[in-house]
């Protein structure tokens, strides 16, 4: 850069500073309405945010306008979930106004330390599935496609999890206490959701039915701005939050019941009140199933109303609108889409079923059985009477097509029907959206291949052409750039910026290995990310962690599906091995665990007890030392991930073969630079093929092998009693080892494993994981082979950005074009 190019840079950052410390001012008195004298570092980032949302709302504003203008088509992508995390980094990092802020914040005398963490997550989701709704929102606004999130908006988030004595407590997570300064309420848009009632048969005008004598609830709209990275283009996430109806408070009221009154309209306010805490377990209770029809029935009546604003019939419908159901849960929708065509706008039935098919696509997340939805057909109509009506309907259309193509074959027609009718009646809503849909995909190769192969065999017989693969991705702007700045720093001398928007470009890191001093500064990086963690360990746990270790990191849901009881085994293993011999050339290890359990899976909790259990006792065991420590960090969330990932040499995804339908967690280690040691479950195998075999540590039976051992009568105790590391580390377990005050305290445990079959086969991948784990050390101790593999898995990850798989559901199922829009200014404009 010459001089003057310079000197004009530098001008143009001193003008962006000095107009953001007036907007910033500006905002702590005026919107705030503090002191600057008295103003807490709380109120100071209020006004900071509101600053930087200014900015954002001039570019939402013209991607609105350009929409309109452009008459595009709309994706509108319904979720129970959308685990957002913070928001604040994120959009300095869509503006790049970071080092901006950062200045025109120091020139206000604001202390930066700690400030950004005192933003609360937006953590409405569980795990996976609502990450990945957010990261989709993100390479949606950053590809230009016109997109809408539609959920809810929960008044409390997924539980704050605190670890007392070992065990994990749930606690409430009122993430709004303080406001939500990047929402934008929205009270004249609100939809009136209908429940209960009874259907009648319209006397005069046959065919009619009429939908009566219904409890309401309003669904009110509260807007949050979506930004595109390196683009003006934005989107909108549109969440609902309930709102008694005014009549019903007027009824209480005139009866001069005023208590009575309030307290209804609490409990009808209570569907949007709290987050279902299960990930891959669905939890059967009516006030889910309402949930799910509130924000499906709002989402449904906003963008019918939106679509027609500019359109007179409904012919136009599938070419201007695509609702993707994020699993199972939004698939309310489909019957609502319906009734919405056929009672209220008089659709012909069968032109808004073909209308349906057009417009609707599905997501299958897992194979589960116990996440598959299906709700008894006796709640189902007393919530939703028409709603059932509507899928007894559709159901007869459809069994009388099969009839039509295949002959009576009422064995068929029972496998396929939407109700289950082998026990309690029950609506079998994955069968209904693979009905309604044009597309029906997986998240890996391997789990499309799977749904084709298990659940969805009948149906992929039946219609081939519907069913496809779209292996899931990350946001590199959080998961790389924003999460790790050393690395991101790092890459960008090398390779320059773009790998941003454009993920491939890492692959120009293979060049990057032979120079010199780059290994060196990448292993420096790591370093200094571990630090970071060292530190949060230390002050929340009081450990020390030492950064010359080998930081083993298992963070995710506990599930038994998920194995976190073989890593512990290992870790048990390790433990027994170092006090036999001591003085064997250790590699020092620390293992990190986090994740939360179901409020109610006993399992899960009982796994959390015991790494505590554990780490306490291997911590506190003199004659370990530095050779293993081991950590438990409660409240697992977005944030702690942004801090935990980047720190990681080597990431468990450790599931057994066929059961983790993709993992993410999976592709954001990779991308910072961690070894995997994996099954080939999910997207591990995918992974696999781009990084390299040789760059990548595989354990463990295959799918194939998994489903020969179940069928030739697993014998768990057999391999118990045969492996001598195995048989002590369990005993240890069993007897109370790791519980003196209490020693039958895991005997579930083992009992589970050696005595009730071992379900998830933890038992049978033992050896080869304890083996695998041995390799592991051994790379380790050559601290630049182990470096050039993992700038290797970075450089292989460009693959499993979100934005390629964005691209791929725009192209193939979507079906949309980017909105065109000008250029962003890169630097802020002046307020
Ligand atoms: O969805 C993720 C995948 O990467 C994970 O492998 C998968 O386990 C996860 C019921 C679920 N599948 N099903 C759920 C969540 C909440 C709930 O109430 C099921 N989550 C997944 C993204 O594709």
């Amino acid at each position: 850069m010459d001089l003057q190019q310079f000197e004009h840079q530098y001008d143009h950052l001193a003008r962006d500073v000095a107009a953001f410390k007036r907007a910033i001012s500006n905002k702590l008195m005026y919107s705030v309405g503090k002191d600057p004298v008295s103003a807490r570092p709380e109120d100071w980032l209020q006004a900071v945010s509101y600053a930087v949302r200014d900015h954002l709302v001039e570019r939402w504003m013209n991607t609105t306008r350009a929409q309109y203008a452009q008459d595009v088509k709309r994706v509108y992508y319904l979720s129970m979930e959308f685990l957002i995390g913070r928001t604040f980094s994120n959009a300095l990092l869509a503006l790049e106004v970071m080092p901006t802020i950062q200045q025109a914040l120091r020139e206000l005398d604001v202390p930066l330390d700690g400030l950004f963490d005192l933003e609360p997550d937006a953590a409405l989701g569980n795990g996976g599935l609502g990450r990945l709704a957010a990261c989709f929102l993100d390479s949606m606004a950053t590809l230009g496609v016109p997109g809408f999130g539609y959920g809810i908006r929960y008044d409390y988030g997924m539980f704050r999890q605190m670890v007392v004595d070992g065990r994990q407590v749930e606690a409430p997570d009122y993430w709004l206490k303080a406001g939500n300064p990047w929402e934008f309420p929205r009270a004249e848009v609100v939809y009136r959701v209908r429940f209960g009632g009874r259907v009648e048969d319209g006397g005069e005008a046959p065919g009619k039915v009429r939908w009566v004598d219904t409890d309401d609830v309003l669904a009110m709209a509260y807007d949050t701005i979506i930004p595109g990275y390196g683009t003006q283009a934005t989107n909108t996430l549109r969440l609902w939050s309930a709102k008694a109806t005014e009549e019903m408070d007027l009824r209480a009221f005139n009866q001069g019941n005023y208590f009575g009154a309030v307290a209804s309209k609490n409990l009808s306010e209570n569907v949007s009140r709290v987050l279902y805490p299960d990930d891959s377990t669905l939890s059967g209770r009516e006030l889910r199933l309402r949930q799910e029809y509130f924000f499906v029935s709002a989402s449904v009546q906003d963008l019918v109303r939106r679509y027609l604003r500019t359109h007179t019939t409904f012919d136009a419908l599938p070419d201007k609108v695509s609702i993707h159901l994020n699993d199972t849960h939004p698939v309310l929708a489909i019957p609502e889409l319906m009734r919405v065509l056929v009672d209220e706008h008089a659709v012909p039935w069968t032109q808004a079923w073909s209308l349906c098919q057009r417009v609707f696509s599905y997501t299958n997340h897992t194979l589960m059985h116990e996440a598959l939805e299906t709700w008894p057909i006796d709640l189902f109509g007393r919530v939703l009477p028409r709603h059932l009506r509507i899928i007894f309907d559709i159901n007869a259309d459809f069994l009388a097509a099969l009839t039509d193509r295949h002959g009576y074959q009422p064995e068929l027609m029972r496998k396929l029907s939407l109700i289950d009718e082998s026990g309690e009646r029950r609506v079998r809503m994955a069968y209904l959206a693979v009905v309604a849909s044009h597309s029906v995909n997986g998240v890996s190769a391997l789990h499309s291949e799977l749904m084709k192969a298990s659940i969805f065999a009948d149906f992929a017989q039946l219609w081939p052409e519907r069913f496809n693969n779209k292996t899931n991705g990350v946001t590199p702007r959080r998961w790389l750039a924003q999460a790790n700045p050393g690395l991101a720093d790092l890459i960008d001398h090398r390779i320059g910026r773009g790998w941003r928007r454009h993920l491939d470009e890492l692959e120009g890191l293979r060049h990057a290995l032979d120079i010199p001093g780059f290994l060196g500064a990448f292993r420096r990086v790591k370093r200094q990310n571990k630090e970071r963690l060292a530190r949060l360990v230390q002050k929340q746990l009081g450990v020390t962690l030492s950064p010359d270790a080998l930081f083993d990191v298992q963070v995710k849901r506990i599930h038994e599906y998920k194995r976190q009881l073989l890593n512990v085994l290992h870790v048990v293993t390790r433990y027994q091995a170092i006090l036999a011999n001591p003085e064997a050339d250790w590699v020092p290890r620390v293992v990190v665990f986090a994740g939360k359990a179901a409020s109610a899976y006993h399992m899960a909790k009982l796994v959390i007890k015991l790494v505590n259990d554990v780490a306490r006792t291997v911590n506190q065991d003199p004659r370990v030392g530095d050779r293993l420590k081991v950590v438990f960090i409660p409240n697992y969330s977005v944030s702690l991930a942004e801090v935990i990932i980047p720190a990681a040499d080597l990431s468990e995804q450790i599931s057994t073969a066929g059961t983790e339908a993709s993992g993410t967690g999976n592709m954001k280690f990779a991308l910072n630079g961690a070894m995997t040691i994996g099954t080939l479950d999910g997207a591990n195998v995918e992974m696999r093929e781009q990084v390299g075999a040789e760059n990548f540590f595989i354990f463990g039976n295959t799918t194939e092998q998994v489903a020969q051992i179940r069928a030739q009568g697993y014998q768990p105790r057999a391999i118990y009693e045969s492996d001598a590391r195995l048989k002590a580390a369990l005993d240890a377990i069993r007897e109370g080892v790791f519980s003196p005050e209490e020693p039958g305290r895991f005997q579930q445990i083992y009992d589970v494993l050696v005595n009730w079959g071992d379900h998830y086969l933890l038992l049978a991948d033992y050896a080869s994981y304890v083996a695998t784990q041995d390799a592991v050390d051994a790379l380790y101790r050559d601290p630049e082979a182990w470096a050039r593999k993992a700038v290797l898995n970075v450089a292989g990850m460009g693959a499993f950005s979100s934005d390629r798989t964005i691209a791929e559901y725009a192209d193939q199922i979507w079906h949309t074009r980017p909105v065109a829009l000008p250029l962003p200014h890169t630097v802020a404009l002046a307020v």
